[in-house]
């Protein structure tokens, strides 16, 4: 039976994404702008099979594990194209779930996969589109170095290649539990309980733009002041949701304060977080290894990785 592989990557938001403007197509409420990543990586393969199974990490999953996101996209994907049963195996080489963008790296694999394997030849903008109906961060994770998505069609466009900019990400892992509450349950409870919620709304734009001029101007201090704004603002919509979101560990906020002590004493470096209590310290290639070295030695952080900027998503064959 035809087989195929495809990989993708996890990204980073710098402006983040937190709410939708509507469930259909499963439009974002905010334009946002990521780094994808390199070593993270995806690994999706299709086979036709007579029914739809899903493994993950080597493990068949049913019932109640078996992933309603998953089945609501292959519906929706079904919906449009030509898809057969499939056995779906999707492997991650980093903690599933936990704030690492797992669904934004796994979505974009399985639309590459199933473009390759069902000989669609989707375009770049057609293959984003379908993988934001699965996630609306792995639009983003179908290009590689900075990328933006924003209205009017939320469909991912290259702000800027990794050799623009060659930046370096530093995850300082802090638990590799799953999160409580999902990321799409949390927005849709934001925007109906948070009093910051149409704030964060009506200032998204304009952060959108602060970071889109840094990284064309390679100025560090201000991608970092707008990318860690947006962060805390996220944060502050999600830790004003009722019930509260909280995200964070007491390992997460001493590296706050740590790398906001570091910026001041000059080293670049800024931090972001995501619905998880993982730390991403964005470097350049001058304070990555000592920003590498200082969080490692942080109480509660369990361990590092130091990450460059990765391509899009690929399809293997
Ligand atoms: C982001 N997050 O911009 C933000 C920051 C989490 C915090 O995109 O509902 O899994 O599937 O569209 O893409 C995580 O949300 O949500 C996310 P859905 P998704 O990276």
């Amino acid at each position: 039976m035809a087989s195929v592989r495809a990989t993708a990557h996890p990204n980073i938001a710098l402006v983040k994404y937190w709410g939708k403007k509507s469930a259909a197509g499963n439009i974002p409420a905010v334009p946002s702008l990521s780094i994808t990543l390199d070593s993270l990586t995806a690994t999706t393969e299709l086979t036709e099979a007579t029914s739809d199974q899903f493994v993950l990490n080597g493990e068949e999953q049913s019932g109640a594990a078996k992933d309603e996101k998953l089945t609501r996209f292959l519906s929706y994907l079904r919906e449009r194209h030509d898809v057969p049963p499939l056995t779906i195996s999707s492997t991650n080489n980093f903690p599933t779930a936990a704030g690492l963008a797992s669904s934004a790296a796994g979505f974009a694999a399985l639309v590459t996969a199933v473009d390759q394997l069902c000989a669609l030849n989707l375009s770049t903008k057609a293959l984003s589109e379908l993988a934001r109906a699965g996630s609306a961060s792995a639009a983003r994770s179908i290009l590689g170095g900075f990328v933006g998505l924003t209205g009017p069609k939320f469909v991912a466009e290259s702000i800027a290649t990794r050799e623009h900019w060659p930046l370096q990400v530093v995850v300082a892992i802090t638990n590799t539990g799953k999160k409580s509450v999902s990321s799409t349950e949390g927005m849709t409870r934001s925007a109906v309980t948070s009093p910051y919620y149409s704030n964060w709304l009506d200032t998204a734009n304009a952060d959108y733009d602060r970071a889109r001029a840094a990284i064309q101007s390679k100025n560090f201090t201000e991608l970092a002041e707008v990318s860690e704004h947006s962060c805390l603002k996220m944060h502050a919509v999600m830790q004003t949701t009722q019930p509260p979101l909280m995200y964070w560990n007491p390992a997460s906020l001493a590296c706050i304060q740590k790398i906001q002590n570091l910026r001041a004493q000059g080293v670049d470096v800024f931090f972001t977080i995501d619905a998880g209590p993982q730390i991403k310290a964005v470097c350049t290639q001058n304070s990555v290894d000592s920003v590498a070295t200082i969080l490692a030695q942080m109480p509660g952080v369990l361990s590092i990785e130091k990450i460059g900027l990765g391509g899009p998503a690929q399809a293997k064959g």
